[in-house]
């Protein structure tokens, strides 16, 4: 007993002191300027390096990184049949609680790993994790030089050549609309274009980073953190008409509303019906249980959040955490833990759905295949090792699987809350049947002339 109370004593003064000194296992809620967002996610690395990876997909306009912490059993490689989700922040670099809340957050999957936390280990073990939390260093460096403690409400918003990020991706929205009623692809409206993406002078270089990133990794799901209010925003965000305030419905309208709330749900002051709006003057008006639709509260064209879903398999949804955009730090912390529970949750929104692997009958995997869901004009595409996932809302579906020079095999399948349905399919290919007619018609024309004896 008295072995046992001096070790407490022992744990309770390390912990004091290794807090003090803010040391590995805890977290310091404070900003972190770009030398320190680097510090950071290095010590998260050195920390956790078997679960850990960090790389960079690109430059700023000034030269800064694009970094991003990687987090997964295995870091640096997709496994089939692996979903990859991730988080990209402070895109608005004047939009500081959500690059602080991606570095909080590394640091407690960090911890809760290692302190043995089964959901965390589970999560990472199932889950490839990116971490991106500055897209637009160069106007958080702006916006946080700012002398005094009350920031401008635009300073450091835009990259350092003025270009508004959140604008400034192809605006797919436009081309899906005249596809819906002139008919042409419902997803991966980028196919082929990725040499006009590099030669395209008006995208800034953090935007064409980003626009790769997302079409070379199998992202499934992703959130956009952003600061102004406090809200989870769905697609579309650009209304159909061109009109400023219209509820604009993806064909995925279901599932988005159901991922939007599986975050504003576990947040108490995102989810509190009685919250007063951020300002006076602010229309909240189509703010319900936390979440919005985007083309509902006001059109955004040429933003991320739809580019990911028109041209790729990732949903993405943007999330608005705070009222101020750039608040005083020692409401940091107060941030962390309205959104820890929320950021978690959101992650493991990726195992729903149906998932599964495409292959024809020989077992080689079939990459690009087509996964459709009738009655959802939006089809996913299988990677590299045949690997599919699509996100559903809870209900009956039929599922096709194709692929040119494959029979299409369509499959009934009833989807649960979580975790997600395996659904495996095998195809055959064309070639494969119009051999195996040949040889039954040979066959049938070897018995005829043997029974007629000709
Ligand atoms: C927004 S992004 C979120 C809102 N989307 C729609 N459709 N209203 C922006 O980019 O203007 C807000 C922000 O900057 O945080
Ligand atoms: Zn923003």
């Amino acid at each position: 007993m008295k072995q046992f109370l001096s070790v407490v004593l022992f744990g309770a003064v390390a912990v004091a002191l290794v807090s003090a000194a803010g040391a590995e296992g805890e977290i310091s809620f404070e900003y972190h300027r770009y030398e320190e967002l680097r510090k950071a996610l290095v010590s998260v690395w050195l920390q956790c390096p078997s679960i850990t990876r960090i790389y960079t997909i690109g430059e700023s306009f000034e030269g800064r990184e694009l970094l991003v912490l990687e987090m997964s059993d295995n870091p640096g490689t997709h496994e089939p049949g692996e979903p990859e989700f991730k988080y990209i922040a402070n895109m608005h670099g004047n939009e500081a609680v959500g690059r602080e809340l991606l570095i909080y957050l590394a640091q407690y999957l960090c911890n809760q790993y290692q302190q043995g936390n089964e959901t965390i280990i589970d999560l990472v073990h199932n889950t490839r994790i990116h971490l991106m939390p500055s897209m637009n260093p160069d106007g958080f460096e702006k916006a946080a030089s700012q002398p005094g403690e009350i920031k401008d409400w635009f300073v450091g918003r835009s990259n350092a050549q003025e270009v508004d990020l959140n604008r400034n991706f192809p605006d797919l929205d436009r081309i899906i609309y005249i596809n819906e009623r002139e008919g042409g692809a419902n997803n991966h409206l980028l196919q082929n274009m990725k040499k006009a993406v590099d030669e395209n002078t008006k995208l800034a270089p953090e935007t064409k980073a980003v626009i790769h990133w997302i079409m070379d990794i199998p992202f499934v799901l992703s959130a956009n953190l952003h600061g102004g209010d406090v809200v989870a925003n769905y697609p579309y965000d650009e209304t159909r008409t061109g009109s400023t305030h219209e509820y604009s419905a993806s064909p995925d309208d279901v599932m988005f509303k159901s991922l939007a709330k599986a975050y504003s749900i576990y947040n108490p002051v995102m989810s509190d019906p009685r919250r007063p709006p951020c300002r006076k003057n602010d229309d909240d008006s189509s703010f319900k249980d936390g979440i919005t639709n985007g083309g509902a509260w006001y059109s955004v064209p040429g933003g991320m959040q739809d580019f990911n879903y028109l041209s790729s398999n990732c949903f993405e949804i943007t999330l608005e955490l705070s009222c101020d955009k750039f608040p005083e730090e020692d409401t940091l912390k107060n941030y962390w833990e309205q959104n820890r529970n929320s950021l978690v949750n959101y992650i493991e929104q990726v195992h729903r759905g149906v998932k599964g692997f495409v292959r024809d009958l020989q077992g080689n995997p079939i990459s690009n295949a087509t996964i459709s869901v009738e009655g959802i004009d939006h089809d996913m595409t299988t990677a590299k090792d045949g690997d599919y996932w699509r996100l559903l809302a809870p209900g009956n579906y039929k599922v096709a699987a194709s692929a040119p020079g494959y029979l299409t095999v369509i499959k009934k399948v009833a989807v649960p809350y979580t975790p997600a349905t395996r659904v495996d399919f095998e195809l055959e290919s064309l070639m494969e049947r119009k051999e195996e007619e040949r040889e039954e018609l040979m066959d049938w024309w070897k018995m005829m002339s043997e029974t007629l004896n000709f």
